[in-house]
């Protein structure tokens, strides 16, 4: 660290955003006066970067977060609360108030929908900050309070997260940190460039030294590009090329016997099953040559130490979960956890222990409200019955950190819902999003910069503090914050809606678990972060102890078939494929996919002009061999359709997709786009196998020449 200049002072800060690698920032304050009651005001932030002690960040910040001076300092901001004026939609205006009059507002209505049915009232956020306090506690105890309809936060990683934990009883697996020693890497699903950068740098030192790197991707991404082989897999048909790996190791008995023996359950139904799943037969669903799949197989079966890193790439799959339960036999039947450097990863964030209900306190709950899935946000403000749970309609709407209008599925009913005259919204945000187009009333949230708050990961092993570095620009208000005015505005006085920051912090480390050990606010105030209390060289299945019921790796499960779902891992093709949905596919005959681009977050960033420009225009990849018969040349702005919906990108024509797959990398906002939509119009609201999720990347679509 810099030493301290007079009137210059670091301060430790975490990357607040939905990112494996959340990292260290080391933020440089300039001008700060000390006031008589002990606050610091008229600071300035002159720099933010990443700390070089941090183990992941290795003082190494993304492109965009590098740029997060511009973010808090933006002159688009919103400085004050607003009240919109004239209708809802693109173009919406607002006018300034005042914060009392914005929660006087807020107030009178809730009040007047809870003396009904405080059912009515859904609050809706996801990981705009992924900051505990911030966003995951008194945010929850407030609205457990009110008594409004619960939110099942599953947009993005719990069918993964649900399916993995068939097989293994947790999501956990290799650190980041021991990739450099893999000797092969298979990327499945990811794009680490984009979404995980200081994965990728430990992928890059592992290629140096000699690993072989091996990309399963539909789409020659960034980093497919730089693997030493691409297999380019169809849409959301993963677990089948799982299950032929399985019966290759079974059959050339690439093994590892002992393993298996002690730390498996349901081995030998598993080999009677995989027995079936032959390259030939998995080369049919997943487009790939049996070849490859046999080479694979090999490579798999007898280079030792190998990491598998999975991601949320084939997830948004009608069979989402079962892929990545399936994914997960892999490690056990090879015995790869036993290297430090082996096994797959999903995510770390299951190592975390997290006392969730100290934090969220169910036991606030007085009145059995129904659970309304945010996938289903469209459904749900469209009256839909099942969405609703069959409870009441939704009155009243209050988002923070989250951009619905822009991420949520199946757009066109979601901007449908938004619009409803009789829909009382408000939204907590840094900018003026999609979703704010449509809010009653707007209120500035603070950036990371302007509060304090604890995070733990879910790609590495740090407990991470974030102390503020500035006081809130404009009349910005933490979420913290606005949550205790709201509760003190509807005049209730539980306690635990009024603790500070800091003491919230503190109860989110569970003690009980010696993974939390020596693990204290007080101690990360100092330090910044610190590791759990886990060996240096963290392998958490070497030696069995996984977290099933059985303790073992569970190829079979009990807890899957007691779920009405398959009792061994198996495939589950997807919705909306040529194969499976062969009438549907005659009028929309390509796969869409629109995972994230690389310089924005989700929505974030977004409005960001430099990242913006950055990215360009949206985009369409689309093969060669789709472009030619539609008579799309590179360059022409095409419509992307089918019965949902339709936007419009500029094609380039080239052999990143896979044929009959085509890539709109996301998420623009609607307003940046041509013609007002994003790829969120064609996706659709169905859900995954378990864990409720999102099937975003399972769409059938066309492309014409618009
Ligand atoms: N720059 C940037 N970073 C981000 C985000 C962002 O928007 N931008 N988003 C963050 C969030 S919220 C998340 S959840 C993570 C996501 O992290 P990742 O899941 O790693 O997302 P991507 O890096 O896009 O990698 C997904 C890859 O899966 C591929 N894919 C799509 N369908 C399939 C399939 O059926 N099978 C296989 N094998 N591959 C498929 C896509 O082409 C894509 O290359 O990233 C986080 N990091
Ligand atoms: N087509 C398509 N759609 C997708 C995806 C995809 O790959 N393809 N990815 C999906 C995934 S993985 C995810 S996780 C979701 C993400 O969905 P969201 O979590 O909604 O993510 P963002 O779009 O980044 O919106 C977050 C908002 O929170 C605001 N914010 C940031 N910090 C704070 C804060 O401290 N307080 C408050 N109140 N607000 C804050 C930001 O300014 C931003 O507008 O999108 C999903 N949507
Ligand atoms: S790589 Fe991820 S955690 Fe690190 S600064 Fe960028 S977005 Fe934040
Ligand atoms: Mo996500």
């Amino acid at each position: 660290m810099t030493a301290p200049v007079p009137g210059r002072r670091v301060v430790r800060a975490v990357c607040p955003h939905d990112c494996p690698d959340t990292c260290a920032m080391l933020v440089t304050v300039e001008g700060e006066t000390a006031m008589p009651d002990g606050s610091i005001r008229g600071a300035r932030a002159v720099e933010v970067r990443g700390d070089p002690d941090h183990p992941t960040t290795q003082g190494v910040l993304c492109n965009k977060v590098a740029r997060y001076l511009e973010r808090t300092y933006a002159s688009d901001r919103v400085l004050h609360p607003l009240r919109r004026v004239g209708p809802k939609g693109p173009g919406a205006r607002f006018e300034r108030i005042g914060w009392d009059e914005a929660l006087e507002t807020i107030a009178a209505r809730w009040r007047a929908l809870a003396a009904e049915d405080p059912q009515t009232i859904l609050p809706y956020s996801y990981a705009g900050t992924m900051g505990i306090v911030q966003a995951n506690s008194i945010d929850r105890r407030f609205f457990h309070r009110l008594g409004a309809s619960l939110l099942d936060r599953t947009i993005c990683s719990n069918p993964g997260k649900e399916g993995i934990a068939l097989t293994l009883g947790a999501n956990m697996g290799p650190e980041i940190e021991r990739f450099d020693e893999a000797r092969l890497i298979l990327l499945w699903g990811t794009n680490p460039i984009t979404s995980s950068v200081h994965l990728w740098t430990r992928v890059a030192e592992a290629k140096r030294r000699g690993a072989k790197v091996v990309a399963i991707d539909p789409y020659r991404s960034l980093s497919a590009q730089k693997c030493d082989e691409w297999l380019a897999i169809r849409p959301g048909t993963d677990a089948a090329l799982a299950l032929a790996m399985m019966h290759v190791l079974v059959r050339e008995d690439w093994l590892d016997h002992d393993y298996i023996a002690r730390h498996t359950l349901g081995f030998e139904a598993l080999r009677q099953h995989v027995a079936a799943w032959t390259p030939a037969r998995a080369a049919d669903i997943t487009g790939l040559p049996a070849g490859a799949i046999e080479a694979l197989a090999r490579d798999y079966g007898t280079t030792r130490p190998a990491a598998i890193r999975i991601n949320y790439g084939l997830q948004r799959h009608a069979g989402g979960a079962m892929s990545c339960r399936t994914i997960a036999c892999l490690p056990a039947l090879t015995g790869a956890w036993r290297d430090a450097a082996g096994g797959v990863l999903l995510g770390s964030g299951g190592a975390f222990p997290v006392d969730v209900d100290a934090l969220e306190r169910p036991d606030l709950i007085w009145n059995n409200p129904r659970t309304v899935n945010m996938v289903l946000l469209g459904a749900a403000l469209a009256g839909d019955a099942q969405a609703l749970s069959g409870g009441p309609p939704i009155r009243s709407l209050f988002v923070y950190s989250a951009n619905p209008a822009a991420v949520a599925p199946d757009a066109n009913q979601v901007l449908a819902g938004l619009a409803r005259d009789d829909l009382f919204t408000v939204v907590h945000d840094v900018f003026l999003t999609d979703t704010c187009d449509y809010a009653d009333l707007v209120l500035p949230a603070t950036t990371q910069l302007e509060h304090f708050d604890i995070h733990k990961a879910y790609g590495h092993l740090y407990w991470m503090v974030n102390q503020p570095a500035i006081a809130p620009v404009g009349e910005a208000m933490s979420d913290s914050d606005l949550f205790r005015a709201l509760a003190r505005r509807l005049g209730f006085d539980d306690a635990c809606l009024f603790e500070s920051d800091e003491a919230i912090a503190a109860q989110a480390i569970d003690g009980r678990h010696p993974y939390n050990a020596g693990i204290s606010v007080e101690r990360m105030k100092a330090t910044g972060w610190q590791r759990l209390a886990v060996p240096a060289r963290f392998a958490p299945f070497a030696e069995g102890n996984f977290r099933t019921p059985s303790g073992k790796c569970e190829f079979v499960s009990a807890r899957a078939r007691a779920l009405g779902l398959p009792a061994l891992p198996d495939y589950i093709a997807p919705r909306e494929s040529p194969l499976t949905a062969p009438a549907l596919a005659q009028r929309f005959p390509l796969m869409m996919i629109s995972p994230p681009a690389r310089n924005f977050m989700n929505s974030t960033f977004g409005n960001n002009d430099a990242l913006r420009a950055a990215e360009r225009e949206p985009y369409l990849d689309l093969n060669r061999a789709d472009a030619v018969p539609r008579g799309i040349a590179d360059g022409a702005m095409v419509r992307v359709f089918n019965d949902r919906g339709s936007f419009l990108a500029r094609a380039r024509v080239n052999d990143r997709s896979r044929p009959g797959v085509v890539t709109a990398l996301s998420v623009w906002w609607h307003k940046h786009c041509p013609g007002g939509r994003n790829a969120n119009a064609v996706t659709s609201q169905r859900l995954t196998d378990l864990g409720r999720g999102p099937t975003f990347y399972d769409c059938l679509v066309e492309v014409a020449r618009a």
